[in-house]
């Protein structure tokens, strides 16, 4: 007899998941989840996390760690905070924060989710150290979510990758911008499948795009409703470094979802939710960081070379 035959496994979890956790935090917040990474120009990897306290809404607040699974430096206080009185969009929180570092501004930028009386949309801030930030205030209107900046210009425009919502779907698209103020040229980059798929009811970009030699690949997170609620995985596709609204390989199965009892259990069950991730120093290493459940934070690590022979492979 010979033994069943498994699926691959690209992402393999850390020992101590969950990573971060409600009880870790230096003061009283109900859940963790949905962190934005980076490694720091010291070697110290970020996570911009978003926290929910007992009124249900967010604030994001930086926990700091030399090696990026645990020893974790946790902000006494939020690190960025809705700021309803200037940005009514923020009126009911911030959420899912990606962060891209831009080279030719010298600082970070985060694209997070600003939610507000019109539903959710994008809103841009900038940041040198994650202590004060440069608000650019709402950059795509309700309802958008699911937003990341390019780390550099393609043809002379920045790009920002997002998720907004339309009668014909939830797709990802990208926009372009010659300040980070006025956006245009959008394109549609990936669209829900549709039917009996894994990511037939939704799409979203999960962690920024990651720049490689054969394109931008994007993890991005795909969701199926059923009877018994949703499911948030994980996919992956291929888009051309010159041109990234242009797919060239898009893999027909997801390549991670919830197992886990954190990942199955929680105020949201079953998902799965990375916002960010961090490459290893040789180069090919993917640590991805996820929200759990809507409840907690984990880490799982991949191979970047391994993912692209993976989507030649399974690609339709
Ligand atoms: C999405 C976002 C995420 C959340 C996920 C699952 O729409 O709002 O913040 O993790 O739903 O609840």
């Amino acid at each position: 007899m010979t033994a069943a035959t498994q699926y691959e496994t690209l992402f393999r979890r850390v020992g101590s998941n969950p990573i971060l956790s409600a009880s870790d935090w230096p003061y009283p917040v109900h859940t963790v989840f949905n962190a934005g990474a980076t490694t720091l120009p010291d070697g110290t990897t970020l996570l911009l996390c978003r926290v929910e306290d007992r009124t249900g809404l967010s604030h994001l607040c930086a926990a700091r760690s030399k090696d990026g699974i645990g020893g974790w430096i946790i902000d006494r206080q939020p690190t960025l905070s809705s700021d309803p009185e200037n940005h009514p969009e923020e009126l009911w929180g911030v959420e899912d924060p990606r962060i891209t570092f831009v080279p030719d501004l010298g600082r970070y930028a985060i694209a997070y989710t600003a939610f507000g009386k019109g539903g959710p949309g994008v809103s841009l801030a900038l940041t040198e150290d994650f202590i004060t930030f440069e608000r650019c205030g709402l950059v795509m209107q309700p309802d958008d979510k699911d937003a990341a900046l390019l780390p550099r210009r393609i043809d002379g425009m920045y790009a920002l990758v997002h998720r907004p919502i339309a009668d014909s779907g939830a797709h990802v698209w990208i926009s372009y911008s010659p300040d980070l103020r006025s956006w245009g040229g959008h394109r549609m980059m990936l669209q829900a499948r549709r039917g009996g798929w894994w990511d037939a009811n939704k799409v979203g970009l999960s962690p920024p795009l990651i720049e490689t030699e054969r394109g931008w690949l994007m993890l991005y997170h795909g969701v199926r409703s059923n009877a018994a609620g949703s499911l948030y995985r994980l996919g992956v596709a291929l888009f051309d470094r010159n041109d990234p609204a242009e797919l060239l390989l898009r893999g027909d199965e997801w390549i991670f979802g919830p197992e886990e009892p954190y990942e199955t259990k929680g105020d949201v069950a079953n998902v799965t939710f990375p916002c960010g991730y961090t490459i290893g120093p040789d180069g090919d290493t993917l640590n991805l960081y996820y929200g759990a459940a809507d409840t907690c934070i984990a880490l799982a690590t991949g191979s970047i070379r391994e993912i692209l022979d993976w989507l030649d492979r399974h690609s339709s």
